[in-house]
C-alpha cells in the first residue's frame, strides 16, 4: 500500500514535471504567419496562431529593420490565435515584417495595395488546394518563383475555394496550413502565406464537416453577410460570391450583388466565384445557377473575367465576351475535362498550375501558368473601352411634351434615347421639390399630386448605365397648367359635360392613383370613393372657367 501511494506520487509529480518542462519549451507557431488584405490600401491584417499563450510582438517596416512601428499582441478567441491590422502604410509599398513570439521568430513581407487611381495592377489566382498539401506546396514553388522574377507579383493571390478536403481542424492544419512539407529549400506555401494577402471565397468542401465554421476562424475576412463580400484593389473591383448560400433573384446576396457591381466605378470588375458557370466537366457539371443569375449581371454591369474552381484542372469558357476561368489544379487529384463542351475554348489537364492577371490601363493579360516550370499554357487579352458618350439625343428631347391629364396630373413621354450601355431617364419639375422622377427606365413619367389650375414646368435628361453614368444636357423646358377643380375633361370649364363624366363614376371605390375614377374622386386627399364629398366639391366649383 506505501508502496504504492510512493509509485503514484513520483509519477504524478513526473507527469506534472513533463508537462511543466512541456508548456516551457514547446512554444510553436501552428499557422501563417498570413496576411489578409482588409480592403483598405493602408492597411494590411497579419495573422498566425500559436500552440500556447503567448504574448507576441509585431514589428514592421520598410526593410528588415522593422523600424516603421510595431505593437503587442494577446491572442484572440479561444485557440492561441493572433491578429493584428497593421494602419497608416503608404499605398502600392513594400513592407517587411516580423513576428516575435517568446524565442521564435518569423519574417514575412508584403505589399500595400495600390492607390485608389492607379491605373496598373498585377495578381495571382489559384484554388482548390484541397488535401493534396505537396501538390499545393509545389504550386507555391510556382508561385514564389514568379514574384522572384517579377516583383510586381507580389500583390494578392485570389483563391476559389476548396481550400481543404473538410472544414475540420485537422484538415485545416494538414492541408493547407501543413508546415512539414520542405520542397528545397524552403517551405514554399509557408512563403507564400507569409508573402501575399490570400483573398478567398469558400467551397463546397468548406461547408463539410462544420459548414464555414473553421473556415471563418482563419479567414476572418471582412464578410457582409453568410460569406460574401468585395473589395477594391487599384484598378480592380473584386466581388467574392457564397455559392452555399442564395443567390437567386430577390435573395439579400443577389441584391447585395446587383448593388455592388452597379455601384463600382472600377474600369475592372472580377467577380470570384467556386463552381463554374461554364467548364469542361469530368468532375463537376456547369453550375446552372451561376447562368441563370450571375451571367446577366456580369453582361450588364461589364464583369470581364469570372475566376471559378471545382474542377480540378484549368479550363477557359467565354460567353458573351465573357471570361469564366476554371482554375482548380492547385492540390486536390486531377480530373480529366470533357472535350466538346459549350463556350469551353482551352482545357489544360493534369498539370498544376495558377493564373497571373498584368493589367496595364486599358490592356489586361491573363496568363495560366503551370506550376513547374513557369510554362504558359493559356493567355488571353481584354482591351476596356470606357464608355466616355451620353445617350443619343443630347441634349434630351421630348417626344410628347408635358400635357395635363388632370386637375393634380401631368403627363410626360421623353425621346427614346440609344446608348451602347443602355439609358435610364430623370424627369425634373423645376417649379416645386420633390416631384422630380428619379432614374427609371421607362421614358414615359406622370408627375401626380400636383395643384389644380397650377402652371409647372418640366425638364428632362438622360444617362447610360455604364459605370461612369455619363448623362445627356437638359431637354429645353417646357410648361403646362393642371386642369381646374371639376373640370374632368380638360377643356376648360366645369360645365354638364364634366357631370355626365362625374356621374358616370358615382359611388364607384377603388379609385387609385394616378386616374382617381378618371379624376371623379375628387376629395382631396381621395379617399377612393365617388360619393357626396366629392359631389359637393364638383358643385362649389360648378361653372369654374366660364368667362362671363
Ligand atoms: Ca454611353
Ligand atoms: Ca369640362
Ligand atoms: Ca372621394
Ligand atoms: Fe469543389
Amino acid at each position: 500500500m506505501y508502496k504504492k501511494c510512493v509509485c503514484l506520487i513520483s509519477l504524478v509529480f513526473l507527469l506534472g514535471l513533463l508537462g511543466m518542462v512541456d508548456n516551457a519549451s514547446a512554444l510553436a507557431v501552428r499557422k501563417g504567419p498570413y496576411l489578409i488584405y482588409p480592403g483598405n490600401n493602408t492597411q494590411m491584417t497579419v495573422l498566425w496562431q500559436l500552440d500556447s499563450t503567448s504574448t507576441c510582438t509585431l514589428a514592421w517596416g520598410l526593410d528588415t529593420s522593422y523600424s516603421t512601428g510595431s505593437a503587442n499582441t494577446t491572442e484572440y478567441g479561444s485557440d492561441y490565435q493572433h491578429k493584428y491590422t497593421i494602419t497608416g502604410l503608404t499605398p502600392g509599398t513594400k513592407y517587411y515584417y516580423l513576428v516575435t513570439a517568446g524565442t521564435i521568430q518569423s519574417m514575412g513581407s508584403f505589399r500595400t495595395a495600390p492607390a485608389a487611381d492607379a491605373t496598373s495592377v498585377k495578381f495571382l489566382a489559384y484554388g482548390d488546394t484541397r488535401s493534396g498539401a505537396g501538390n499545393h506546396n509545389s504550386v507555391c514553388a510556382g508561385i514564389n518563383s514568379a514574384i522572384a522574377a517579377d516583383a510586381a507579383y507580389q500583390t494578392m493571390l485570389l483563391h476559389v475555394g476548396d481550400w481543404v478536403a473538410a472544414d475540420a481542424e485537422d484538415n485545416w492544419l494538414l492541408e493547407y496550413f501543413n508546415r512539414s512539407y520542405r520542397v528545397a529549400p524552403s517551405a514554399d506555401a509557408l512563403q507564400t502565406q507569409a508573402s501575399l494577402p490570400i483573398q478567398g471565397c469558400m467551397g463546397n468542401h468548406e461547408t463539410v464537416t462544420t459548414p464555414g465554421v473553421v473556415y471563418t476562424k482563419y479567414w476572418p475576412y471582412p464578410y457582409v453577410a453568410a460569406h460574401y463580400w468585395s473589395f477594391d484593389y487599384g484598378p480592380v473591383h473584386i466581388t467574392v460570391l457564397d455559392q452555399y448560400t442564395p443567390y437567386t433573384v430577390g435573395s439579400d446576396q443577389y441584391n447585395w450583388l446587383v448593388n455592388d457591381l452597379s455601384s463600382s466605378t472600377k474600369p475592372w470588375k472580377f467577380i470570384l466565384l467556386h463552381g463554374p458557370g461554364w467548364s469542361a466537366a469530368g468532375g463537376h457539371e456547369n453550375n446552372t445557377s451561376v447562368q441563370t443569375y450571375i451571367q446577366p449581371l456580369c453582361v450588364q454591369y461589364g464583369v470581364q473575367i469570372v475566376f471559378g474552381g471545382h474542377n480540378h484542372y484549368y479550363a477557359r469558357a467565354v460567353v458573351d465576351g465573357i471570361h469564366h476561368i476554371t482554375t482548380g489544379a492547385a492540390g486536390a487529384p486531377f480530373h480529366t475535362p470533357l472535350s466538346g463542351q459549350p463556350y469551353v475554348v482551352v482545357t489544360v489537364a493534369s498539370t498544376l498550375e495558377f493564373c497571373k492577371v498584368d493589367i496595364v490601363g486599358d490592356l489586361l493579360v491573363f496568363q495560366a501558368i503551370k506550376a513547374s516550370d513557369g510554362t504558359v499554357i493559356d493567355t488571353f487579352s481584354i482591351e476596356y473601352a470606357p464608355d466616355t458618350t451620353p445617350p443619343d439625343p443630347n441634349p434630351m428631347e421630348w417626344s410628347s411634351a408635358p400635357a395635363a391629364i388632370g386637375s393634380t396630373m401631368i403627363a410626360m413621354t421623353a425621346t427614346t434615347a440609344t446608348d451602347t450601355n443602355g439609358v435610364e431617364y430623370f424627369f425634373h419639375n423645376t417649379t416645386i421639390t420633390g416631384h422630380d422622377s428619379g432614374w427609371q427606365a421607362g421614358t414615359t413619367w406622370t408627375d401626380t399630386n400636383l395643384s389644380p389650375n397650377t402652371l409647372y414646368t418640366y425638364q428632362v435628361k438622360a444617362r447610360d448605365q455604364s459605370s461612369s453614368h455619363n448623362e445627356t444636357a437638359y431637354s429645353t423646358t417646357a410648361s403646362e397648367t393642371t386642369w381646374i377643380m371639376g373640370d374632368l375633361n380638360g377643356d376648360g370649364i366645369v360645365d354638364l359635360l364634366d357631370f355626365a363624366k362625374f356621374a358616370a363614376h358615382w359611388l364607384e371605390t377603388g379609385c387609385s392613383s394616378p386616374d382617381w375614377c378618371g379624376g371623379a374622386d375628387l376629395d382631396q386627399p381621395a379617399d377612393g370613393t365617388v360619393d357626396f364629398y366629392d359631389l359637393e366639391i364638383f358643385v362649389e366649383h360648378w361653372l369654374d372657367g366660364l368667362i362671363f
